[in-house]
């Protein structure tokens, strides 16, 4: 079964076969591109040096790969606006190709790992453009509970579409070469699944506040039976946690105040795909809010995430519990002010 079988099962309407048709073919176009970086000579960063909002040197793959995207949903004819990471800010569709959808992407994810030839992937969320007199920030600075779909390619061994429909599970696919399109594989449910991997970059363990450093410690005990996995980029340590179980976190820092990843073309997609997968996804900044429930003060905004299997969420929250109880310097002082940080 093939994408366009399953979508005609679930009765999704034409426009937005449209738009995941547009998505499935970009991810082709990516695999190739991907596929052929060295004998291409697209590899390394744009000479040009340019750096996208974030910070981020541009790599040549970001820029093609946002062209790509954003080429190809624009000529599905069902979005109105396009938010991506290379992008400064919201494109607003022409009104002859414009649609009813507004999507967010990341081209790209791992962009630092492509030159190692690590897995990379491409992000995004798919959210309906309910009122299109509000301005475009009122548009797209909504929390993630809207979100209808979202999905990641990646480009490993072999290239996989996961895509979650709100209510309808979350499903694989894998891309058969041979006839160029997306095979379904199976449902993932992360319920029952048990690895005990914990996924965090440990290199920033000295700058992080006490209930991140707490929770990291008891996976690292000397009687724990877990082992640590980071590749180091979003769309793969996500995607073993949703096979495997497990854990992912990406927390705030001293360095990363408001931690690294973005909350519109990373978070939100990634914490709507692990909910629908019966995991669960907080900020895990001395809280336990939802990442959905948060609401974007601008379309590059970051946040601290932990997301995974219910089980080791639950054991953050337990030790939250507890020192909120009791702050361990007996004074109630923390070491960093916890109130600096979101949403500034
Ligand atoms: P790049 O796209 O710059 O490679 O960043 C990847 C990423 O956004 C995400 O995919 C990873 O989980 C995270 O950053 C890795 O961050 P560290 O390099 O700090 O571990």
């Amino acid at each position: 079964m093939n994408l366009k079988v399953l979508l005609d099962e679930f009765q999704y309407e034409p426009e937005f076969v449209r738009l995941l048709s547009a998505i499935e073919q970009s991810g082709i176009e990516i695999e190739r591109l991907v596929e052929r970086l060295a004998l291409d000579e697209n590899t390394g960063q744009l000479e040009s040096g340019n750096q996208n909002t974030s910070g981020d040197d541009q790599k040549i793959l970001d820029v093609l790969t946002n062209d790509i995207m954003v080429e190809n949903l624009t000529n599905s004819c069902s979005c109105s606006l396009l938010l991506s990471e290379e992008e400064d800010n919201a494109t607003i569709v022409d009104t002859s190709h414009s649609g009813n959808y507004i999507v967010a992407f990341d081209p790209l994810d791992g962009s630092s790992n492509i030159d190692c030839n690590c897995g990379v992937g491409t992000i995004f969320s798919i959210t309906l453009d309910n009122d299109k007199t509000e301005s475009v920030e009122n548009r797209v600075l909504r929390n993630g509970n809207d979100i209808v779909c979202a999905g990641y390619i990646l480009y490993g061994g072999s290239t996989e579409l996961v895509i979650a429909f709100k209510g309808k599970g979350v499903h694989q696919f894998v891309l058969d070469k041979q006839t160029n399109e997306f095979i379904h594989v199976g449902a993932l449910d992360i319920t029952d699944k048990k690895k005990k991997i914990y996924s965090v970059n440990e290199s920033n363990s000295n700058r992080w506040d006490e209930d991140i450093a707490q929770y990291i410690r008891q996976y690292r005990v000397k009687e724990s039976k877990y082992t640590q996995r980071w590749i180091g980029s979003m769309v793969s340590d996500i995607h073993r946690t949703l096979l495997y179980g497990g854990m992912f976190c990406y927390p705030w820092d001293e360095r990363n105040v408001n931690g690294k990843l973005r909350i519109l073309y990373e978070c939100f997609p990634m914490a709507m795909i692990v909910e629908e997968a019966g995991g669960k996804a907080i900020i895990a900044k001395m809280s336990k809010e939802r990442v959905l429930d948060i609401v974007p003060s601008h379309i590059h905004q970051r946040t601290p995430v932990l997301l995974g299997s219910v089980e080791e969420i639950e054991k953050y929250e337990k030790i939250l519990d507890n020192i909120l109880k009791n702050p361990p310097n007996g004074n109630g002082k923390w070491i960093f002010d916890r109130n600096n940080g979101i949403g500034s």
